[in-house]
């Protein structure tokens, strides 16, 4: 087992690492920015770094700074949490050259997944379901207007370096194929550097079900049900639960057995995430994340699986924790995150908390790292804190969850507490009745109503 992890991150997951190498008897350094010398994480921390400026090119990504921090404290493995370095695959490698752990999967595979073209290919050479699309980039010599034909319309234009929706293009008719693809491509180019796009089958109202994965890298490999993540804007993640509300045991099992199956034929070591649309009872694969992501408490919840702690005794070279026949889904668990921004325009609202009383009880848990009187920094992502509660059945989660954000209270910055209390009372969600565009028809429709009122 590793002796000493340096957190790679900030904010919620560096705290929720940090609890895990405690939990583990791991020693623990904090790495931050001038602008965190008063966070959570390095207060927590058994000693801490100070990487660089606030900007996070100049901190958090800073890979020499990091690898000084290294050096300076001994550590032995980096966990890179969510964001920031997670999925870069050369920083894994870097780690590797200076006999340093990184907590997560092989750079082969974290490289492979960031190129969505090669992910699409590998997951179909793999025997998982993908969008009808054309195979591979689609470049000048080739005849889009036939590939866009076959395929039949409307088309997505995608971005081989694209993920999390940035440089997606629709063409709705035949007309607009051929522009759609040079936007596209010009936005792919000057975005990421890179040209290439490949055109899929477009999905008018899917829903966004993802499948946690864990790896041994050693051909071992298990799925953990799956979490629906369809409620979302703007491509940020809003609401997450598990199990989604429209799987049955049967499908969960059959499309989870096929992500197992493949994770196991490429010798996948770590957690990971396969994400699929789902529509009319249909999984297509989209992308695949090689990281752990925000949502994983959903997951911990209902298989009462810690995956972070796993993720860890993983990369030091452990077994699964489990047998697929031991997993178990149990109950129903709900995320909200909750962010530091106007609950209406969503306009960022930094600052000063005055207030701060979580909620608690039996299935209620808050993973945040911040306090009373800490003061949100501008510079990073604007997650005050997620609440996660878990029940024995949906309707049981939604009476808690209803409770818990009403006992919850956060002042003196604004927060989408208000537009979770309003959601948790809105039919569509009630009965789990919603799509990937759900979530922005309700926020307009809100907006239209207190224009005319
Ligand atoms: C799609 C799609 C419809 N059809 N692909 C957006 C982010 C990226 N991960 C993939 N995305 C989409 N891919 C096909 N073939 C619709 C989306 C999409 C979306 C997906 C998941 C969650 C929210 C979304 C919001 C808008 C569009």
């Amino acid at each position: 087992m590793f002796d000493k992890i340096l957190i790679a991150n900030r904010g919620e997951i560096a705290l929720r690492v940090l609890r895990a190498c405690k939990e583990l008897g791991i020693s623990t350094v904090a790495v931050h920015s001038t602008a965190d010398a008063d966070a959570m994480h390095v207060r927590l921390a058994d000693e801490s770094v100070c990487i660089g400026p606030p900007p996070s090119k100049d901190s958090y990504l800073n890979i020499p700074s990091l690898l000084a921090a290294c050096e300076i404290t001994g550590a032995d493995a980096v966990h890179p949490g969510y964001g920031f370095l997670s999925e870069n695959a050369r920083f894994a490698e870097i780690l590797a050259e200076h006999n340093l752990h990184f907590i997560g999967p092989k750079a082969e595979h974290i490289r492979l997944m960031g190129d969505k073209i090669e992910a699409k290919k590998t997951a179909k050479k793999l025997g998982i379901p993908v969008v009808p699309g054309s195979d591979g980039a689609v470049g000048p010599e080739d005849d889009a207007m036939a590939i866009g034909q076959a395929i039949g319309f409307p088309v997505l234009v995608k971005a081989a370096a694209g993920g999390g929706g940035r440089g997606m293009k629709v063409a709705h008719t035949a007309d607009e194929l051929l522009m759609a693809l040079s936007t596209a491509s010009n936005e792919a180019k000057s975005a990421f550097g890179d040209a290439s796009v490949y055109l899929e089958k477009y999905l008018t109202k899917p829903r966004h079900i993802e499948i946690q994965v864990l790896g041994d890298g050693r051909g071992g490999a298990i799925h953990l049900g799956e979490r629906d993540c369809s409620l979302q804007r703007r491509h940020q993640k809003v609401w997450e639960e598990g199990p989604s509300p429209v799987l049955s045991a049967a499908a969960r099992a059959k499309i989870g057995a096929t992500c197992a199956k493949a994770m196991q034929d490429m010798k996948y070591l770590g957690v990971g995430t396969i994400e699929f649309l789902y529509e009319d009872g249909e999984f297509y694969f989209i992308e695949m994340n090689t990281r752990i992501q925000v949502e994983h408490p959903v997951t911990e919840s209902i298989t009462d699986i810690d995956l972070v702690l796993e993720q860890i005794r993983i990369a030091a070279g452990g077994d699964l924790p489990v047998t697929q026949d031991e997993v178990a889904i149990i109950g129903h668990a709900i995320e909200c995150r909750i962010n530091a921004e106007n609950p209406q325009t969503f306009r960022p609202s930094p600052g000063k908390i005055t207030q701060f009383h979580a909620p608690g009880g039996l299935g209620v848990r808050i993973d945040s790292a911040v306090y009373q009187g800490y003061v949100i920094p501008p510079y990073y992502d604007s997650l005050v804190g997620k609440l996660i509660v878990h029940g024995k059945t949906r309707g049981e989660c939604l009476m808690r969850l209803r409770r818990a954000l009403d006992e919850m209270v956060v002042e003196g910055i604004e927060t989408t507490l208000p537009l979770f209390r309003a959601l948790v009372r809105e039919p569509g969600i009630i009965d789990g009745d919603y799509h990937i565009h759900w979530l922005e028809q309700y926020l307009a429709g809100q907006a239209a109503k207190t224009k005319t009122s």
